[in-house]
């Protein structure tokens, strides 16, 4: 399907360790295609400039176009309002200002926040950040031997004391697709609101926030395509309208004595400071790739990835792949034999393949799982049935050089 897609791509013509490169990390960020560099370079050649201050030339430019890339968020994500996007860095920040902020407003001692066993570092040591102030109480959904929810637990661990739902999409060890319409609509029927961490889901599923009715969703750009350190924080109008600022500085300001702040409109209110408008440029540029090659080709062409190679996978002996829910995107974890996940990782990056090893910001399930971490291989649209056999072909080659 996506014949010539490499050669948009330039990191994918070079050598690692004098071979070709072989990119199975892309759970942890993706490479950025040529057109995304170019959009970024440009604006740093033609367009530099502050936003939203100037009334000269560039930085009205500079700012129509980071407004634009606003506008092909909302749209990618099918947002009701365009201030219902706010810019970040990233994931890490969106989901700390959301806790941070709705905590500020709503949280009282003992009140509780229900997250799950398989959340990466970033949707927990927020809460525990804030369970050191305000006395909260985190409750964890635990996940079956496939590494899907137990969504009876979920159902008896929602209470009158329940504040906030915070969830991840898909799992970046586990791969699992976790069922977050049925999540949402269980919290909701109980009038509690879900924040859904879609770091990993903004890349592998179709996302419609108001099909999804999701209160908020957080994701990165480095992770579809986009430069690093941009973000994006969608939430409902009506919980951002009612939750305080995150940082205070310039941009977020109605108006400043030194008595007293009045705060801007949504979604300035929030984005405190100078923002990555080259990344918000590169952004708008990677939304405009997917778009092209089509979200759901990419989908499907990475799910084929996924089936060809669990199937070698599974020829190899003395592989155990962690995490089998039924519902998967395209994230592989595995262990072979008994060898630490370190040693396969250095040995395969010998032999030029970039693989994940460790705890992949996940330490409380890995722990709760037993093992000293995994093995992660992950996809992306440039990844193809090659790929997989020259990994395939070096595990073996790993299996023996260990043992
Ligand atoms: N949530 C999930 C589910 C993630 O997979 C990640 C990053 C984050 C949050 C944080 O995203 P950031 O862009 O703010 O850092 N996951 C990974 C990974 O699996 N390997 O490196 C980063």
């Amino acid at each position: 399907m996506f014949k010539n897609i490499r050669n948009h791509f330039p990191i994918l013509s070079r050598q690692v360790n004098g071979k070709p490169l072989v990119y199975l990390d892309n759970a942890a960020t993706v490479q950025k295609p040529a057109s995304v560099i170019a959009a970024v370079e440009q604006y740093y050649n033609e367009f530099n400039s502050n936003v939203h201050r100037g009334v000269h030339t560039l930085s009205q430019q500079a700012t129509d176009m980071f407004e634009q890339s606003r506008e092909k968020v909302k749209q990618f994500i099918n947002a009701e309002h365009s201030h219902e996007i706010i810019f970040t860095k990233g994931t890490t920040e969106s989901i700390n200002l959301a806790a941070s902020s709705f905590a500020k407003r709503f949280f009282k001692p003992e009140d509780e926040v229900i997250i799950s066993c398989m959340e990466h570092h970033a949707n927990i040591v927020p809460w525990h950040l804030l369970k050191e102030q305000y006395g909260i109480i985190l409750k964890i959904i635990p996940i079956d031997e496939n590494g899907d929810l137990q969504m009876d637990v979920y159902k008896n661990l929602l209470s009158e004391r329940t504040k906030l739902v915070s969830i991840s999409h898909i799992s970046n060890v586990l791969g699992t697709i976790n069922p977050v319409k049925e999540i949402i609509e269980i919290a909701h029927s109980k009038n509690v609101p879900v924040l859904v961490d879609g770091a990993q889901g903004i890349k592998s599923c179709m996302i419609d926030v108001q099909q999804l009715d999701c209160d908020f969703y957080c994701f990165s750009g480095h992770k579809i395509y986009a430069p690093m350190g941009i973000g994006i924080l969608y939430g409902k109008e009506k919980w951002l309208d009612k939750i305080p600022p995150y940082q205070g500085g310039g941009e977020m300001i109605e108006e400043v004595t030194f008595e007293k702040t009045t705060f801007n409109r949504l979604p300035f209110k929030f984005e405190a400071g100078t923002p990555n408008v080259g990344g918000a440029i590169g952004l708008a540029k990677a939304l405009d790739f997917i778009t092209d090659c089509g979200l759901e080709n990419m989908i499907v062409h990475e799910d084929e990835l996924l089936q060809y190679a669990t199937q070698k996978l599974q020829t190899i002996d003395g592989i155990k792949i962690i995490g089998t829910a039924k519902e998967k995107a395209a994230v592989i974890s595995f262990l072979l034999d008994n060898h630490h996940p370190a040693d396969v990782g250095t040995l395969l990056d010998m032999m030029g393949i970039a693989i994940r090893t460790g705890h992949h910001c996940a330490q409380p399930l890995i722990d709760s799982l037993n093992i000293p971490g995994t093995a992660r291989i992950s996809f992306a649209v440039y990844n193809n049935f090659e790929d997989i056999d020259i990994f395939i072909n070096a595990l073996q080659k790993a299996k023996l050089m260990l043992s």
